[in-house]
């Protein structure tokens, strides 16, 4: 029999021993992580990079796309994938993550991705700086927002709209974000934004707009779905909430040992382990990890890889344990320049957004 969804479904919070649902698995059937082996990579790999995708993917061919650039400008321009490559390009290496990452170990646990930790991947973006086409198309005076509009379509709690989310001005002409069309040096894949997207080092994902389209400089606070009611740090659902912006630090673990397949619990061998991973925050340069191998009790310092002026990117740390016989808990957690660092109790809000609660992984040391 078939099903008809409601297509107004509100957020909502699972119930107190709500298993992973229908509507959650067919989300997480769609977006997927990084498989955290993955993790030992300094550029993650071709197709191991998080995906997430509100609606469809485009069906989209460079010949056919043009960005355009309007609104408060004094130049509108319209730019087609051959003229976008003529501008000097830059290549960045950006370590990018959802603000949902961690949702699905909250408790209670809002209903949407389920993520773990996995929602996170680090690739060399090229494209054009998007200051050098705000320059070109001229921002006008008392422009307050930048508006990019992907070319997606669908529905979110009942509200038809093209996936559209803005920066403020200021943060729009900083020299750091890109409009990509390449990663890794190959023509975007089409789950991340071919032929074109916003690259917002430092924010969180939802910032980096696929398939991007148009940019509309405004003069007036932008309060489309995606930045006044989704990706708002709230307690109460009808309370205005602070917008979600930089990446919060996290430090995770290349899982140790082998796995189990069906829990995934870890198992290794007594003696000396290099446990390693990757740091990063958003907001200042990581400057310390350290690990607990007693489940947060104790900590250590960790070594720190330089991090080779990659700003953006993640740095990877490791750490030496040796592994008595018996269950261990594993954490790791970073520090970043001002200060910031992850929390040992979980940081809970109505989005699960910018959840950056320190990762524990349960290890097994059994005899071979
Ligand atoms: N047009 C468009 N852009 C989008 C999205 C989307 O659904 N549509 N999802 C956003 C979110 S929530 C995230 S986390 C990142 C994911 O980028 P990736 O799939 O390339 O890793 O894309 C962002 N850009
Ligand atoms: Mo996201």
């Amino acid at each position: 029999m078939v099903r008809f969804e409601d297509i107004s479904t509100p957020a909502r919070l699972a119930e107190p021993g709500e298993g992973i649902g229908r509507d959650e698995l067919s989300l997480a059937a769609r977006n997927h992580g990084l498989p955290l082996e993955a993790l030992r990579y300094d550029l993650t790999p071709p197709g191991l990079h998080y995906v997430l995708t509100h609606y469809d993917i485009p069906y989209a061919e460079d010949a056919d796309w043009a960005l355009t650039i309007g609104g408060h400008v004094e130049r509108p321009l319209r730019l087609d994938m051959d003229e976008l490559r003529s501008y000097p390009a830059v290549t960045t290496r950006v370590t990018m993550e959802c603000a949902g990452n961690g949702r699905a170990l909250l408790s209670p646990r809002p209903v949407s991705q389920p993520w773990l930790v996995e929602a996170v991947g680090t690739a060399d973006w090229t494209g054009v700086p998007l200051w050098a086409l705000l320059a070109e198309a001229g921002v006008r005076d008392g422009a307050v927002d930048a508006v990019f509009t992907g070319a997606d379509h669908g529905i979110e709690r009942g509200v038809e709209q093209d996936y559209q989310r803005a920066l403020p001005i200021e943060t729009a002409t900083a020299e750091e974000i890109l409009v990509a069309y390449a990663m890794n040096g190959a023509p975007l894949p089409p789950q991340h934004g071919r032929p074109l997207r916003l690259v917002v080092p430092g924010w969180y994902g939802m910032a980096h707009v696929k398939w991007l389209r148009d940019i509309t400089i405004a003069a007036a606070p932008f309060t489309g779905f995606q930045q006044a009611t989704a990706y708002r740090l709230r307690q109460e659902p009808d309370e205005p909430g602070e917008p979600v912006t930089r990446i919060a630090p996290r430090a995770l673990m290349v899982p140790p040992g082998f796995p189990d397949f069906m829990s995934r619990a870890r198992v290794v061998r007594p003696g000396d382990h290099t446990l390693e991973g990757r740091a990063w925050s958003g907001h200042a340069p990581v400057t310390a990890v350290d690990v607990s191998t007693d489940d947060g009790r104790t900590w250590h310092p960790a070594a720190l890889d330089a991090s080779d002026d990659h700003r953006w990117a993640w740095r990877r740390w490791h750490f030496t344990w040796t592994a008595a016989l018996g269950t261990h808990v594993l954490c790791a957690r970073a520090t970043d320049a001002e200060g910031r660092t992850q929390p040992l109790t979980q940081p809970w809000n109505r989005g699960g957004f910018a959840n950056n609660l320190v990762q524990r992984v349960p290890v097994h040391c059994t005899g071979p």
